[in-house]
C-alpha cells in the first residue's frame, strides 16, 4: 500500500471536485416542462414552497386538517410553509435546505428570510430568460420530461404539435396505461384505438398502435412508469399482460428502454394528495425475471426502498441489459445519496447513473444538483484516493471522461 503524499490527495479532490461541478448534466427524470406546457411549467418562490414534500413537513405541525389547507390559495399555503418549517424552526430538512439554496445561488440575501422581497424577485423574471439562468446555474444541459398522455392539461399540447425548447425532451409515462386499464379504455376508445376491457388479440394491437404513435409524437426517449412494491411479472393482470403483450415487444421493435420505477405505495394517506405516497420494499426477482427473459429489451431501473438498493446493485452485475439509476424521492436525501453511491461505485464502478433530480419546479434543479454534485463528487474522489494508495495515478482528463459517463454519458449510451 503506498503512502500517498497528502499534495496528491488535494490535488486529486480539486480534480474531481472542478470535473463535477463543470459536468453539463442530463437529468434523466424529472416533472418540469418548458413554458410552451403552459401552467404545467411550475417555478418561483410560492412553487418551491408548496413542493409537495414541504407541505407533507408542514402536516406534522400545523393544526389544520389537509381538507382546510387545500382551500388556501398557493400565497397562503406558502405563508403558512414558510411561517411553519422556517421561521418557527429551523429549516434542517433536505427540502427546506433546497429552498434556501436555489434563493442563494440566484443571488438572493437568505439571511434577510424576507419572503415578500423573494417574490418581488420572481415577479420580475420574464420565464424565457429564466429558463436559461437556471439550467445555467444547474449546470443541467437537457432534461427528460415525464410526459402523461392520459394528462387532461398535458394531452392538448401534443395534439397542438407546439415546438419547444429542445433541451426539454420526452418520456411516455405509461401509468394511466398500465396500472388504471378500467379507466385508460375509454379515453383510448375516444382517441380511435379500439380497445376492449378484456385484452384480446384487437386489444392488444391496438396498445401497441398508440404506444408507436405516442413514441413518435412525443419523439420519446424511453417509456416510463411507476409501480407498486406488490408488482409481480409475469401476472395475470391487465398490467401483466399489458406489459408482456404491448409494452415489451414495442420496447424492443423501438428499442427504447422501459423505465420502471418500483416500490411506491400511492396515496397511504389520500388526503395529503401528491404528499401521501410512500415506498415499500419490492420484489428483486421481477427485475431480474424481466431482464433475463427479455434480453433484447432495455431496462431502467430505480427503486425507492432503501432496503431494495443493494440486491438492485447485484442484479445490475448479471445483466447488461439493466441500467440503474438515480436515488428516487425518500432516498434523495444526503445520507442516503451518499450511502447508495458508495455501494454502486463498489459493485458496478462507473457503469450507472448515480442520480437524477425529480424536480416538480423548475427551480429546484439548482438545489437538487448542486446538493448532489457535492456528495457525489465526494465519494468519487474517496475512490480515487482509493486507487492512488494502490499507486494507480487517474489523469484530469481520465477524472472528466469518468464523470461525463456518470452525468449522463452512460446514460445516452444505454439509450442510443
Ligand atoms: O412517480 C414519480 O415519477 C415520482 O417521482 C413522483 O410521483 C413523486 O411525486 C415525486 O415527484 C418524487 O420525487
Ligand atoms: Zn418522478
Amino acid at each position: 500500500m503506498a503512502e500517498v503524499p497528502h499534495a496528491r490527495l488535494e490535488a486529486i479532490r480539486d480534480s474531481v471536485s472542478r470535473a463535477v461541478a463543470n459536468a453539463k448534466i442530463t437529468d434523466i427524470h424529472t416533472h418540469i416542462y418548458p413554458p410552451e406546457f403552459g401552467e404545467l411549467l411550475l417555478w418561483g418562490i410560492d412553487e418551491l414552497l408548496t413542493y409537495h414534500y414541504l407541505i407533507a413537513e408542514t402536516m406534522r405541525y400545523v393544526d389544520i386538517p389537509p381538507e382546510r389547507f387545500w382551500t388556501l390559495t398557493k400565497r397562503a399555503q406558502a405563508d403558512l410553509i414558510w411561517k411553519t418549517l422556517f421561521l418557527e424552526r429551523s429549516p434542517i430538512s433536505e427540502s427546506c435546505r433546497g429552498v434556501l439554496t436555489t434563493l442563494d445561488r440566484l443571488g438572493l440575501d437568505v439571511s434577510a428570510r424576507d419572503l415578500d422581497s423573494y417574490r418581488r424577485f420572481f415577479a420580475e423574471q420574464s420565464i424565457e430568460d429564466y429558463v436559461d439562468r437556471v439550467f445555467e446555474l444547474a449546470g443541467v444541459d437537457s432534461v427528460i420530461m415525464t410526459n402523461d398522455p392520459f394528462d387532461d392539461l398535458e394531452c392538448p399540447v401534443w395534439f397542438a404539435n407546439t415546438s419547444f425548447d429542445s433541451r426539454f425532451r420526452a418520456a411516455l409515462r405509461m401509468d394511466g396505461l398500465l396500472n388504471s386499464w378500467q379507466t385508460a379504455v375509454p379515453k383510448l376508445r375516444e382517441w380511435g384505438y379500439m380497445v376492449n376491457n378484456d385484452i384480446n388479440a384487437e386489444t392488444v394491437e391496438e396498445v401497441r398502435r398508440f404506444l408507436r404513435d405516442w413514441i413518435e409524437r412525443m419523439n420519446a426517449v424511453y417509456l416510463a412508469v411507476s409501480l407498486p412494491p406488490s408488482f409481480v411479472f409475469p401476472e395475470n393482470s391487465p398490467r401483466g399482460k399489458l406489459i408482456s403483450e404491448c409494452v415489451l415487444p414495442v420496447a424492443v421493435e423501438t428499442q427504447k428502454p422501459f423505465a420502471m420505477m418500483i416500490g411506491v405505495k400511492k396515496l397511504t394517506n389520500p388526503s395529503l394528495r401528491l404528499a401521501g405516497d410512500s415506498v415499500g420494499k419490492a420484489s428483486i426477482e421481477v427485475v431480474e425475471y424481466l431482464c433475463s427473459n427479455y434480453q433484447d429489451a432495455k431496462f431502467l431501473v430505480t427503486m425507492l426502498s432503501r432496503e431494495n438498493q443493494h440486491e438492485l446493485c447485484v442484479a445490475a452485475r448479471k445483466f447488461r441489459n439493466l441500467h440503474v439509476f438515480g436515488c428516487w424521492w425518500f432516498l434523495n436525501n444526503p445520507s442516503i445519496i451518499d450511502e447508495i453511491t458508495r455501494m454502486r461505485f463498489e459493485l458496478l464502478g462507473l457503469s450507472v447513473t448515480p442520480q437524477h433530480s425529480d424536480a416538480r419546479v423548475l427551480d429546484q434543479l439548482i438545489y437538487k444538483w448542486a446538493h448532489s454534485r457535492e456528495i457525489i463528487a465526494n465519494v468519487l474522489a474517496d475512490k480515487y484516493v482509493d486507487l492512488a494508495a494502490t499507486g494507480w495515478r487517474v489523469t484530469e482528463d481520465e477524472i472528466r471522461r469518468d464523470v461525463a459517463s456518470l452525468f449522463g454519458g452512460n446514460f445516452w449510451n444505454f439509450v442510443r
